[in-house]
């Protein structure tokens, strides 16, 4: 996000919690009303945390990233992290990934397990955003798949719900809050410009998060997991990311 639309927004934030009371005051409401991020401790500190919180505070919930037009398709589509080399992986690969399934479980009333036909028989929607990498390179494109909401439904996902952690085939990973998860626009994507998702790009299956940048559209996918709080899952900041020097939040 731009220097200057997060200053206006976390003085929008700063505003809501009182004006001149300011910062301080902010975080604090902030937190409770579970707008503190994941990371909120780490060195981002309270810039990013009050980034989330104002997004969260501020704009619509239902707020949507921009949809274009097929001409507006872009020529070219990086990649940024080639598919995983390991066994498990390639013998999926070679096997058109018949044999993958897509775990859905934590605290969900019914944890499942769907096979790409299973996916691709639901509900699908597609759209057509851009997807932005933290390294400064953007493209546009059509994805297909099911609104991950759907899938958290059918699963039954309980109220105590508040994360939800993707799990892909190599290291990285990455949760959103239920807001972002529920939302129309984030999907479980296994068709770029309507093929299927091409190996390098996330197959069988990928989130596509279009209000984030790239990173929290986690590819490969293996495990979707509901929980109550991300404190107990791996390094107890909601993703790889602040590990590697990103926030977890990276609303755009
Ligand atoms: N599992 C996994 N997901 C990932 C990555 C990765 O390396 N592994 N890279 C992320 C980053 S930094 C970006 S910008 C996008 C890139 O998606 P693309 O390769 O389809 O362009 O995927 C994201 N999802
Ligand atoms: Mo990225």
């Amino acid at each position: 996000m731009s220097a200057i639309t997060r200053r206006r927004l976390v003085r929008g934030a700063a505003t809501l919690a009182g004006g001149a009371v300011g910062i301080g005051a902010t975080a604090s409401l902030a937190r409770r009303l579970g707008w503190l991020a994941p990371d909120a401790g780490e060195w981002f500190g309270l810039g990013e945390a009050l980034t989330y919180g104002s997004h969260r505070a501020l704009m619509a919930m239902h707020s949507m990233a921009r949809e274009f037009s097929r001409s507006d398709i872009s020529k070219v589509v990086p990649v940024n992290g080639p598919a995983p080399e390991t066994d498990d992986y390639q013998r999926l690969l070679a096997d058109d990934f018949t044999p993958w399934r897509l775990t859905v479980n934590g605290l969900v009333s019914r944890p499942s397990t769907f096979s790409l036909a299973d996916l691709k028989r639901l509900p699908s929607r597609s759209q057509i955003t851009e997807q932005t990498c933290e390294e400064g390179w953007s493209f546009i494109a059509e994805w297909t798949g099911v609104p991950l909401a759907l899938l958290l439904d059918l699963a039954g996902i309980q109220p105590g719900a508040k994360w939800v952690v993707f799990y892909p085939f190599d290291q990285w990973w990455d949760s959103v809050d239920i807001v972002e998860a529920r939302h129309p626009q984030t999907l479980l994507a296994y068709a770029l410009n309507q093929r299927d998702l091409p190996a390098d790009h996330g197959a069988p299956l990928r989130v596509r998060v279009p209000r984030q940048l790239g990173y929290k559209s986690i590819k490969y996918l293996s495990r979707i997991e509901a929980v109550a709080s991300l404190d107990h899952v791996r390094n107890g900041k909601g993703s790889q990311s602040p590990d590697e020097g990103y926030s977890w939040y990276a609303g755009i």
